[in-house]
């Protein structure tokens, strides 16, 4: 960490207590030394992203010795690219990145290496020929997620004949790219499945509600709507609703991060599955950094624990605490 001291303030009171000949007095707490660092957020798109940049928030804050320097990006890469050149002029402590997509981050990175800057990946994952061009990430197995959804279709429907459309996020987002791996894989054991329509929602509500009133319009024939996270289900949700559907009922609706509005919607079913994808990240980067201020070396890749709620078990009282 850089070390700031005010020299002017001290040197005027050393001449004083030199003269006074007292002890030299103690700095004043909010002069303290904070660490600097700049977080490049993909945008404010979804529950889930304003709950990660809330829990960042939260743990990097001037309590715990951090200034952050926050910036979103709008889901563009150019502008989080922008950011982290920003972070490097001024000379940050640290840089976090929640990738929007996967490539094109190699020659960036190479600038905040040359400069010395510690890079923490969050979230999604980043292609690169070098690893070491990051310090470390943390965020979660998002093929994983796509196979738990998978399952539990299998588990309900086994090879019964469905037809399903599949609103996919951000495309080339890891996010994006796991779930869909998922879905694949299962399409490919099961003949009887049919993907009847594959398209982006962006994970924002306002698309997966569009892409969904478009299909109705076109007299599309499905049974399995498979969105890529809870923001898009809800546009989803009010585009049938709006047609006189039932979600739940005309259609299974499976969704991803599992917020607490969309768990809601597994106890009155209009959800059938949600597979959590963890947002609060903000104690798990803070120990990170804590960890690189004491010199010591944080796992490469850290994978976050996560789980999938449906009708069976889950309660008010489970969806109370989660925090999101
Ligand atoms: C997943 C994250 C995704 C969420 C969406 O880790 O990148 O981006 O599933 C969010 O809600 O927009």
């Amino acid at each position: 960490m850089k070390k700031y001291v005010p020299l002017l303030p001290l040197l005027l009171a050393c001449l004083l207590l030199c003269a006074c000949g007292g002890p030299a007095p103690v700095q004043e707490p909010e002069a303290r030394d904070l660490a600097v660092v700049g977080f490049s957020q993909v945008g404010a798109e979804s529950d889930w992203r304003n709950a990660n940049t809330r829990s960042m928030q939260q743990a990097l804050s001037a309590a715990n010795g951090y200034r952050l320097i926050f910036d979103d990006a709008q889901q563009k890469q150019d502008r989080q690219i922008t950011a982290i050149r920003n972070f490097i002029n001024l000379g940050v402590d640290y840089i976090v990145l929640a990738p929007n997509t996967e490539t094109g981050w190699d020659t960036v990175l190479a600038e905040a290496r040359a400069a010395g800057i510690p890079v923490i990946l969050v979230d999604r994952m980043i292609e690169v020929e070098d690893t070491d061009l990051f310090t470390c990430w943390i965020g979660s197995d998002f093929r994983k997620e796509g196979d738990t959804a998978v399952r539990w279709l299998e588990e309900h429907y086994g090879d019964a004949p469905l037809r399903i459309v599949h609103l996919q996020g951000n495309i080339g987002s890891s996010a994006q790219i796991g779930r869909t791996e998922g879905l694949d894989a299962g399409l490919a054991r099961h003949p009887a499945w049919q993907l009847v329509f594959r398209g982006s929602g962006d994970f924002t509500q306002a698309k997966g509600q569009e892409v969904m009133e478009a299909l109705i319009r076109d007299h599309t024939d499905f049974n399995v709507i498979y969105c890529e996270n809870d923001n898009m289900a809800y546009g989803v949700i009010d585009a049938l609703k709006m047609a006189g559907l039932r979600p739940g009922e005309d259609a299974a609706i499976i969704s991803f991060d599992a917020n607490s509005t969309a768990l809601r919607m597994i106890l009155d079913g209009t959800i059938s599955l949600d597979v959590e994808c963890n947002p609060l990240h903000g104690p798990r980067v803070l120990s990170i950094i804590e960890q690189l201020q004491r010199g010591e070396t944080p796992p490469k890749f850290t994978y976050v624990e996560e789980t999938s709620f449906d009708a069976g078990g889950l309660t008010e009282e489970i969806i109370g605490v989660r925090g999101y």
